[in-house]
C-alpha cells in the first residue's frame, strides 16, 4: 500500500505531456507515425538546449506524411503514450496546472525523414495563447478537444518537405529561473501546395528564446489563481507569419 502511494505521488509530480500523434483534417495518422517525439514525457527547460527543436531525444518514425496547404493539423498531447498514465488518471491529456500557451514552427528540409532538426530556419505559423477576458490558455482549450491542438497549414507556403514543430509551453513554474516548462515534438510533412512562399523571416532553435525573456519568466499565479490576474498574455518567439 505505501508503494502505491508513492507510486501514484511521484506520477502526480511528474504530470508532463507528450504530443504523440497527428490528424489531417480530422483524420488519425496514429500513434507517433511521422512524428519525432520524446521517448520520456519530461520538459526542456533551458532555452539554449538543442532539444528545444523537437524535444528530448525519443522515436522518431521513417514516415513522411503527405498534407495539403490549407489543410488542418491536430496534435494530440497525452499524459503518457497513449494517453492516460493509469485508468482514470485525471491527467490524461496533460495536468491541468499546466497552463501556458500551444505554439507552432515550420521549416524547410531536404527530407523530413531523415534532415537533422539542427541549424534549421523556422518559421512560427500560429500561436494560441491565453484570453485574458475568459481567464483561458490555450492548454484549457487542448483538455477541452480532449487531448488536441490544432494549426492550419498556411496556404502560401511552397510545396516540398517540412519539419511541423508542435510546442506547449507549462507556466505553472516559470516564476523561477528554468522553471518554464516546454514541450515539443515534429511532425515530418510533405506539402502540396499551389503556393511559393519560402519565408524569409526566420529564427534559429534554439535561439530564439531568452530565458528572462518576459513570456517565459513570470509569475502566472495572482491571488491565488494562475490566471496571469487577468492581464494579457503573449506567447514567446516571433509574430506567426501571414499569407
Ligand atoms: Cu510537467
Amino acid at each position: 500500500m505505501k508503494l502505491n502511494i508513492t507510486a501514484v505521488f511521484i506520477a502526480t509530480a511528474q504530470a508532463h505531456s507528450t504530443m504523440q500523434k497527428i490528424s489531417v483534417n480530422g483524420v488519425d495518422q496514429g500513434q507517433l507515425v511521422g512524428l519525432r517525439a520524446p521517448n520520456n514525457p519530461n520538459p526542456v527547460v533551458n532555452v539554449n538546449d538543442p532539444n528545444m527543436a523537437c524535444g528530448q531525444p525519443g522515436y522518431r518514425s521513417n514516415v513522411v506524411i503527405n498534407v495539403k496547404a490549407g489543410d488542418r493539423i491536430g496534435g494530440f498531447w497525452g499524459h503518457a503514450l497513449g494517453g492516460a498514465q493509469w485508468p482514470g488518471d485525471p491527467a490524461q491529456y496533460i495536468d491541468k496546472s499546466h497552463k501556458g500557451p500551444i505554439m507552432h514552427y515550420m521549416a524547410k528540409v531536404d527530407n523530413a525523414a531523415t534532415s537533422s532538426a539542427a541549424g534549421l530556419r523556422w518559421f512560427k505559423i500560429s500561436e494560441e495563447s491565453f484570453n485574458a477576458g475568459q481567464r483561458r490558455w490555450a492548454v484549457d482549450n487542448m483538455i477541452a478537444n480532449n487531448g488536441w491542438s490544432y494549426t492550419t497549414i498556411p496556404t502560401c507556403i511552397a510545396p516540398g518537405q517540412y519539419l511541423l514543430r508542435v510546442e506547449l509551453l507549462a507556466l505553472h513554474s516559470a516564476y523561477s529561473n528554468m522553471g518554464a516548462q516546454f514541450y515539443q515534438s515534429c511532425a515530418q510533412i510533405n506539402v502540396s501546395s499551389s503556393g511559393t512562399l519560402v519565408p524569409s523571416q526566420t529564427v534559429s532553435i534554439p535561439g530564439l528564446y531568452q530565458q528572462n525573456d518576459p513570456s517565459i519568466l513570470i509569475q502566472i499565479w495572482v491571488n491565488g489563481k494562475d490566471d496571469n490576474g487577468g492581464r494579457p498574455y503573449k506567447a514567446p518567439g516571433p509574430a506567426p507569419m501571414t499569407c
